[in-house]
């Protein structure tokens, strides 16, 4: 299959950096074609830039025209430099249907301008491509030049965000690395309907070369690669991490951002919030020795009863249908139940009562986060289990640092309504390697056959529902799932 193919349009940077340099590695250890229009050619290092010479506008269109063979999904825009680039870049966009990510480089690193005329005529050409910009990613400084205001205290930059949209761009995401956190970088990302935070550790200042081009190339390479937004900004995110965590120092303070493969380590993982966060949960508690093994979710307390006297040690209590009472009585006598076996109960969803009984542990969807009090559910003791279904799910459960974390639908499901499509046997095994510290639970669609395949993956967790509630002989079903589980768990 051929790669997507991504422009960047960008200034050319000589010590290699930034710019056009940086974005066609980005794009290439991402897995997509680059193609490239330079808007400048710069004379630099890595400490200043001695000289800009400019695109002539006819040659920026010419470029551009001769690219009519490899037409791009997505378009990376990075420095453009004049107001004629930009009137020929606007003609351009209008009549483009794929997506663009607009970096609006203004200001080097080095504090010198990279835009010949006016700074005000300037800005207000650039503001003109914004009706036609997907994700514009400014840092702290370019969004306070645009916006000309101060932007500082995270309720400024919400603020600043929305204003940003009010211009017309459809999402943004201000960058924080200029930010004043003494140990985090946060970002935020909002397109209006929907917003986060993310946040990662901030490493030590130096002048680290081309991260804000980095960020904005690797969002559109994702974004080319078929995720959507939010799901772009986290990898992108991750890629960047990883970068400056690496960064190779040349002098005192100058670095360049190492690139690399697809991002696949924990400690690049962003945690992702609905809020401003100013420090992190404490982590919740572990489950114990043992593996979590088979782990049946079941919708009262008779099944609890039986999953418990076949020997299974890990259960789910998934009640959809009852309130009042009833709902309560059948909590309470499941958790009584699972203390009489010393087994592992999850409460899933009803946190108030898990904690009213003692249960072992919550299990929470990604909705459930907003409304359940999570500092509450840790506070009593109890462990808890979050439903991740991609990269924004899972960076926003890493977060509340939960006892484990369940990957799904594995398989195509019927137990439960997807909007996600499976993930299967690949992402489960990318998420095992990537956030390793966690225990993970597969769950959806997997039966007696699909098992092998599932836990080589090494997962902690096999949860399932239909395979043994809706099985003829469940008993039988659960021993053999109990026996393979337990044959491969022991020996690897
Ligand atoms: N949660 P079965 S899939 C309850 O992906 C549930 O979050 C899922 O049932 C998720 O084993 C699922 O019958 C249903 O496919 C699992």
């Amino acid at each position: 299959m051929n790669k997507p193919i991504v422009w960047t349009i960008a200034g050319a940077d000589s010590s290699g950096g930034a710019g056009i340099q940086a974005d066609l590695k980005v794009f290439e250890y991402l897995g997509v074609h680059g193609c490239s229009v330079i808007t400048a050619m710069t004379a630099q290092n890595l400490q200043h830039i001695a000289d800009i010479r400019y695109t002539p506008p006819e040659f920026l269109e010419a470029q551009i025209a001769v690219l009519k063979e490899l037409p791009a999904s997505v378009i990376k825009i990075g420095m453009l430099g004049t107001i004629a680039a930009i009137e020929k870049l606007n003609y351009f966009v209008k009549n483009f249907s794929g997506q663009i990510v607009l970096d609006p480089v203004m200001v080097a690193t080095s504090g010198k301008a990279m835009f010949v005329e006016d700074g005000v005529a300037y800005k207000s050409e650039l503001i003109k491509l914004f009706p036609h910009i997907d994700m514009l990613t400014p840092n702290l400084p370019e969004t306070e030049t645009i916006l000309s205001k101060k932007v500082r205290t995270p309720q400024d930059i919400e603020q600043a965000a929305q204003e940003l949209l009010s211009l017309g761009v459809k999402n943004v995401l201000i960058k924080g690395g200029h930010g004043c956190h003494p140990v985090f970088s946060q970002d935020y990302w909002t397109n209006g309907t929907e917003s986060c935070w993310l946040t990662s550790p901030r490493y030590p200042q130096k002048n680290y070369r081309g991260t804000g081009c980095t960020y904005a190339s690797a969002i559109a390479a994702n974004l080319a690669l078929g995720y959507e937004m939010k799901e772009a900004i986290v990898i992108a995110k991750m890629y960047v991490n990883r970068g400056i965590r690496l960064a190779h120092t040349y002098q005192a303070d100058a670095a360049l951002i190492m690139h690399g493969g697809w991002p696949e380590e924990e400690i690049d993982f962003p945690y992702l919030s609905d809020h401003y966060i100013d420090q992190l949960p404490p982590r919740f508690m572990d489950c114990g020795p043992m593996p979590l093994g088979l782990y049946p979710i079941v919708n009262n307390s008779d099944w609890v009863e039986k999953l418990l006297g076949l020997g299974v040690t890990t259960i789910q209590l998934r009640i959809k249908d009852k309130s009042g009472m009833e709902l309560e009585d059948e909590i309470k006598r499941s958790i009584q139940l699972a203390k009489q076996y010393h087994a592992r109960l999850f409460i899933n969803d009803y946190w108030e009562l898990a904690i009213k009984y003692q249960a072992y542990g919550v299990h929470l969807g990604q909705e459930d986060l907003t409304t359940a009090n999570i500092k509450k559910i840790h506070q009593a003791g109890l462990r808890l289990g979050i439903s991740t279904h991609c990269y924004y799910e899972v960076a926003r459960a890493h977060t509340f640092k939960p006892s484990y974390l369940a990957c799904g639908p594995v398989f195509p499901t019927t137990s439960k309504v997807m909007k996600f499509s499976p993930q299967g046997i690949f992402n489960l095994s990318r998420w095992q390697r990537t956030l390793k510290n966690y225990r993970w639970v597969a769950i959806g669609g997997i039966d007696l056959e699909k098992l092998p395949a599932v836990l080589e993956t090494g997962v902690d967790g096999i949860a399932l529902i239909s395979a043994i509630t809706g099985a003829d002989q469940p008993a039988s079903i659960t021993k053999q799932f109990l026996h393979m589980i337990g044959q491969y768990q022991c020996t690897n």
